[in-house]
């Protein structure tokens, strides 16, 4: 018992490599917890959470939003950004400083200095929500990294090599983790396998991710 609390502080700490230009940084994204939460009250306020239907047809059973000068969006015609928000008509919430704060030291720690995101896109997961394995291939150059920030509940991250049918590696992240990929990694599929039903202390029974991107 002794020995494995040990090991899972130690893991706690360690960034975990996933591939040459991906990696884990566990718990980097803690200090800004308390800035974070309520910058998604603000955000949500002026652009709600929404369901989104994918190019064949399906409703993603992941609620998004987003904020920066572009946001990610779907539907029936395809995948792409937009400075506007289609279901209000207008401007997605500008990107709180201490996002694109966080984005930059994390992406700056996994070897990737300079990184100013102009999108930002937060996706919520409830109970049984996930995301299939597919590849972020909508921005303009790959030269950028993109970085992850997961909030709440526990999620088995999926992450593959440069075909779908590739096997990958699961990784759990936890509150407070960051993901940050680029360069031979930036294609690499992946995915959420469906959440578990684990409330967490602060956020209660979902988990929110927002992955910054330079997409424009
Ligand atoms: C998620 N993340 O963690 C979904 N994409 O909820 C992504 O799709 C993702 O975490 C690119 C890079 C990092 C990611
Ligand atoms: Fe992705």
């Amino acid at each position: 018992m002794q020995s494995l609390e040990l090991f899972e502080a130690t893991e706690q700490s360690q960034p975990q490599r996933l591939g040459p230009a991906a990696m884990v940084l566990r718990g980097v994204a803690l200090p800004h917890v308390r800035e974070l939460m309520p910058a998604i009250e603000v955000i949500e306020a002026m652009s709600p959470f929404r369901h989104m239907v994918t190019p064949g047809g399906f409703t993603m059973s992941v609620a998004l939003t987003n904020c920066g000068a572009l946001g990610w969006t779907t539907d029936r015609r395809g995948y792409r950004y937009t400075a506007v928000d289609p279901e209000t008509g207008a401007p997605w919430p500008a990107m709180p400083e201490a996002f694109a704060r966080l984005a930059n030291e994390a992406a700056a720690v996994a070897g990737f200095d300079g990184f100013k995101p102009d999108a930002c896109l937060i996706n919520r997961y409830l109970p049984g929500s996930r995301l299939s394995l597919h590849q972020d291939r909508n921005e303009r150059d790959y030269d950028a990294p993109i970085v992850s920030v997961s909030l709440g509940m526990r999620a088995v991250f999926l992450f593959g090599g440069h075909s779908r049918t590739d096997p990958a590696v699961k990784v759990s992240l936890h509150h407070g983790d960051v993901v940050v990929w680029g360069g031979a990694d930036r294609l690499r599929y992946h995915g959420v396998m469906p959440l578990k039903d684990e409330p967490h202390a602060l956020l209660g029974s979902q988990r929110i991710n927002f992955t910054f991107r330079k997409a424009g």
